[in-house]
């Protein structure tokens, strides 16, 4: 097992990472940049190195600053968190060269699921179904149109580089194929220097779906059940839950097996998230995320699994603590995003925060990096802090989940805590009766 780990992260997911270790023993690490000097995870860590100026690209993203802060505590692995260095192949190059152990997959399984079409040909190799369209990328006009054809209008061209929703453009006809293609193109040169794109059959209403799954590096591999991320704006999730209010058991574990079987046969090692578009009773890839991500706790509420405790354990050679058969699914969980934006015009709202009482009681729990009295910068993205709740069921989840925000104060600046009460309050979300558009329609209508 690991001595010392440095988190090359901030806000929640760093007092995250930081639990896990001191719960296995092991000594942390904070950086954080000149903005950050007053925040819960540099106050919490047993050693803190500041590491450059408010940027990102100067700080949590400077990866020879990081190197020397890793150099000089003499630690000997690091957790990325999520966003920042987590999937940067070269990053995990860089470390594996200074002996310093990445926590996470190898630098190999990232580079190949950071290029979408590689991506998408490695699933359907695995016997993952994906979305119809080109085998690969589409260099002409030509091609395009015999693809599109082939598998039906409308067609959504995507960047390979892309991902996350940037550099798509939808085409309803063979007449607006071509700019389409154009568009998306010099969209995806200008965005990444890579101006590869690939055709997919455009999904009209689904769920956004994505399955945990988890690899000891060494053949074995398995799934933690779903997670429906459907509730999105702007492709940032606002709330997830699980189970999927649409799937049933046995759909759960056939498309959970076959993500279990892709990690064995590549050999993966660590927490990845496999995301599938859901219409009409059928799974569709779109991406796999080869990171821990922000919605883990609800699969942590419904598993009892400790998914960062895991990840060391898997790094540091010790492999899984548990196997497929030790995995038993049990009540529902939702989690509500607390971001300090205005809840309905989602203006970043940095600040002093005057008075903070979070929620408590069973099956409450609350992941967050701030207290009342920090100033959060105006520098970093707005996630404050993440309400999971869990469960017996979903009826129980909801209504606990209207008593803790009921009693989640956060006053001084503005929060998205008022949105996630009126959403709890909403027939179609109390019958899980939502798809990716849902919450954008829902939106539009208030405004
Ligand atoms: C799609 C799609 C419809 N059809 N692919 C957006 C983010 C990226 N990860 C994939 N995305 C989509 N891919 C096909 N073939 C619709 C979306 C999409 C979306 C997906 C998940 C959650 C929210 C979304 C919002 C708009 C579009």
């Amino acid at each position: 097992m690991f001595n010392k780990v440095l988190i090359a992260n901030r806000g929640e997911i760093a007092l995250r990472i930081l639990r896990a270790c001191k719960e296995l023993g092991i000594a942390t690490v904070a950086i954080h940049s000149t903005a950050d000097s007053e925040a819960m995870h540099v106050r919490l860590a047993d050693e803190s190195v500041c590491i450059g100026p408010p940027p990102s690209r100067d700080s949590y993203l400077n990866m020879h600053e990081i190197l020397a802060a890793c150099e000089i505590t003499g630690a000997d692995a690091i957790h990325p968190g999520y966003g920042f260095l987590s999937e940067n192949a070269k990053f995990a190059d860089i470390l594996d060269a200074h002996g310093i152990t990445f926590i996470g997959p190898s630098a190999d399984h990232i580079r190949m699921m950071g290029d979408k079409i590689e991506a998408k040909l490695t699933a359907r190799k695995l016997g993952i179904p994906v979305v119809p369209g080109s085998d690969g990328a589409v260099h002409d006009e030509a091609a395009a149109a015999r693809i599109a054809a082939d598998i039906g209008y409308p067609v959504l061209i995507k960047a390979a580089a892309g991902g996350g929703g940037r550099g798509m453009k939808v085409a309803r006809s063979e007449a607006g194929l071509a700019e389409a293609l154009h568009t998306a193109r010099s969209e995806a040169k200008a965005a990444f220097g890579d101006d590869a794109v690939y055709i997919e059959k455009y999904l009209a209403r689904p769920r956004h779906i994505e399955i945990q799954v988890m690899g000891d590096g060494g053949g074995g591999g398995v799934h933690l059940g779903e997670r429906d991320c459907s509730l999105q704006r702007r492709h940032q999730k606002v709330l997830e839950e699980a189970p999927s209010p649409a799937l049933n058991a046995a759909e759960r574990d056939r498309i959970g097996e076959v993500c279990a079987g892709a990690v064995r046969k590549l050999g993966y090692a660590g927490a990845g998230t496999i995301e599938f578009l859901y219409e009409d009773g059928e799974f569709y890839f779109i991406e796999m995320n080869t990171r821990l991500q922000v919605e883990h706790p609800v699969t942590e509420m419904i598993t009892g699994i400790d998914l960062v405790n895991e990840q060391i354990r898997i790094a540091s050679g010790g492999g899984m603590s548990f196997s497929q058969a030790d995995v038993a699914f049990s009540g529902h969980a939702i989690e509500c995003r607390v971001n300090a934006e205005h809840p309905d015009t989602f203006v970043p709202s940095p600040g002093r925060i005057a008075y903070y009482h979070p929620p408590g009681g069973l099956g409450v729990r609350v992941d967050s990096g701030v207290y009342q009295g920090y100033t959060i910068p105006p520098h970093y993205d707005s996630l404050i802090g993440k309400l999971i709740v869990h469960g017996r069921n979903r009826v129980e989840c909801l209504m606990r989940l209207r008593r803790a925000l009921d009693e989640f104060v956060v006053d001084g600046i503005n929060t998205t805590l008022p949105l996630f009460r009126d959403l709890v309050a909403n027939p179609d979300i109390q019958d899980g009766n939502y798809d990716i558009h849902w919450l954008e329609h829902y939106l539009a209508a208030k405004a």
